[in-house]
């Protein structure tokens, strides 16, 4: 008796150490990634989903995180142990032709009672976690629409005048409910902002919800996590939280249209995007008024293009333009064609778009 609970305790220590152990391995592998992936996304790589909660929607999925890496740890180690037991601690030996060999089937039954009981509670826990984050705690303060594109993601504020559309970044203000009505426009796939809620598939002709929450400002990286083609690793998005007036100042800005081009560089560039962009792009107030690309009226206000892919500064959005395929291979828009004289006209209209 007194060795089983020697044995137990010594399960328990082991146990704990082993989630210790994977949670300083996790904020390990999250601030070597931070440093070397600087240039892609500060402070939000890798996606720190074992790590950080920050927001009301979060902070009970990261709480089920840990106590089920913790029961699993303690079941796996727990077998280990009976088994190495089960090793060294043979039977007297038996008449082989015995038909009845006795003892041991005890254990049969309170191992399944165990597991039954254990499982119960886990599915309950989890009912309940589930419960907890269905709903946020008020009616949500701002209704985004966010649509999931092979592989971008579309996201529409308001409607009538002042409807406007943004890629791969959501702005949101800090401190309340946000709720995002999620579309696909091709296959499923699943939006999934670690630090700020679960994951919620997106399923063309269904309208799913999610509601996220910030409880302070701060960039939070968000990813497809539902398998949808070549490039669904590269299907990532931002969400920034802001003080409320800094929020309403993006606003204000997205909702303006683009200015008309005010060199004669920058209108030769209007009349090529024209002719080579607009069937895909739109940009509010030009002509251009294409549905199946990212709405480029202030892509210079973004700080990654290609959802995630790029950090967009005036020279890598020129060499994407040129070389998308190289870039993001599979991806729906073609390698652009341009003479050094075409990509330097584009350049001089596209550095007007912020
Ligand atoms: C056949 C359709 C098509 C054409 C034509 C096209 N694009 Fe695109 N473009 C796309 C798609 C689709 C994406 C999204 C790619 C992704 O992130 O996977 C995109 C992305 C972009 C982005 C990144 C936007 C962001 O915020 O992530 C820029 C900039 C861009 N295109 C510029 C241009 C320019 C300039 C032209 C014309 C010279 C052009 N595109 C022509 C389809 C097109
Ligand atoms: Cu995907």
């Amino acid at each position: 008796m007194i060795a089983i609970r020697r044995l137990s305790a010594w399960t328990c220590r082991l146990g704990a150490t082993c989630v210790v152990a994977l949670y300083a391995l996790c904020a390990w592998a999250d601030n070597g990634t931070s440093e070397s992936q600087e240039a892609v996304a500060h402070e939000s790589a890798p996606l720190a989903y074992f790590l950080r909660s920050k927001g009301p929607a979060a902070h009970p999925v990261l709480r089920l995180d840990w106590i089920l890496t913790a029961i699993c740890c303690f079941v796996c180690l727990a077998i280990a142990v009976m088994l190495i037991i089960a090793m060294f601690r043979r039977r007297k030996q038996q008449d082989p032709r015995a038909l009845t060999s006795k003892g041991g089937v005890s254990f049969v039954y309170v191992g399944t009672a165990i597991s039954t009981v254990a499982l119960l509670g886990i599915g309950v826990y989890m009912l309940m976690v589930l419960a907890e984050v269905a709903d946020p705690p008020r009616t949500p303060a701002l209704t985004v629409t966010v649509t999931a594109y092979d592989w971008w993601w579309k996201v529409d504020y308001g409607d009538g005048p002042t409807h406007f559309t943004t890629a791969n970044e959501l702005h949101i203000p800090v401190g309340v409910p946000v709720l995002v009505q999620l579309k696909s426009a091709d296959v499923i796939h699943a939006f999934w902002v670690p630090e700020l809620s679960g994951k919620t598939q997106t399923i063309p002709g269904v309208v799913n919800r999610q509601w996220i929450q910030a409880d302070r400002p701060g960039v939070f990286r968000g990813q497809c996590t539902q398998y949808c083609g070549l490039q669904h690793a590269h299907m990532a998005f931002e969400v920034y939280a802001e003080p409320q007036a800094e929020f309403e100042r993006w606003m204000t800005a997205q909702r303006a249209p683009a200015p008309a081009p005010s060199t004669v560089q920058a209108v030769r560039g209007a009349k090529l995007f024209e002719e080579r962009c607009a069937g895909c792009h739109t940009v509010r107030g030009s002509p251009a008024a294409g549905v199946q690309a990212p709405d480029l009226t202030h892509v210079l206000s973004r700080r990654l293009i290609a959802a995630g892919t790029v950090v967009n500064t005036p020279d890598n959005l020129m060499n994407w333009v040129q070389h998308v395929q190289e870039i993001k291979p599979g991806t729906l828009m073609p390698d652009m064609k341009l003479t050094p004289a075409e990509a330097g006209d584009l350049s001089a209209y596209l550095a007007a778009l912020r």
